[in-house]
């Protein structure tokens, strides 16, 4: 595939984060993954469904997450979009932040690349932080080195001090 510059565009692997706590959560997963898939990103792994405390904002249904390993043309930002757009089609509303979400979608790590701006930080500031997000991602991308912490993710996970419960579903 080729830019608008006319030179190929190198596929690079990233993780994404999925989550869901309103409604049919199990099928909004799923179609989120139907609807980021396309010629310019690949789908390589997908970790289990894990039914999850809620963090931050503890007043809302429990969520269930997942994390996806894929390999995609697009550069960040227009990552960010596609994963905006799938939110949008599946109803997301932005209201109140941290709050309850029929689908969301995270760039969680992209590459090797650290990367920060109003609009996108990479890897996603707080990921290591949370059980929930380092469970399903290290079951896609365990030996992956966080590129600002040069840990893995096997390792972030076992030195992982959040006491919210994360419980695989499948
Ligand atoms: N997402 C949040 C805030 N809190 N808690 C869980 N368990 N799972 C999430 O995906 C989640 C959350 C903001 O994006
Ligand atoms: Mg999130
Ligand atoms: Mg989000």
């Amino acid at each position: 595939m080729r830019n608008r510059a006319g030179t190929r565009e190198a596929a690079s692997l990233a993780v994404l984060g999925l989550g869901s706590n309103v409604g049919d959560r199990r099928s909004r997963l799923q179609r989120a993954i139907g609807d980021l898939a396309s010629s310019r990103l690949e789908i390589v792994r997908t970790s289990s469904l894990y039914l999850t405390e809620p963090v931050d904002y503890p007043d809302q249904p429990w969520f269930l997450n997942q994390a996806l390993l894929v390999r995609t043309r697009l550069p960040p930002h227009r990552l960010l979009a596609r994963c905006l757009e799938v939110e949008e089609a599946l109803g997301r509303q932005r209201r109140p932040p941290k709050g309850p979400r029929t689908i969301d979608v995270d760039i969680l790590l992209y590459a090797d690349r650290v990367l920060s701006d109003p609009k996108l930080t990479i890897p996603h500031p707080r990921f290591h932080l949370r059980r929930f997000a380092l469970a399903t991602a290290a079951e896609v991308a365990a030996g992956w080195t966080h590129p600002r912490l040069g840990l893995s993710l096997a390792g972030l996970l076992e030195r992982c001090r959040d006491p919210a419960q994360v419980v695989r579903v499948e």
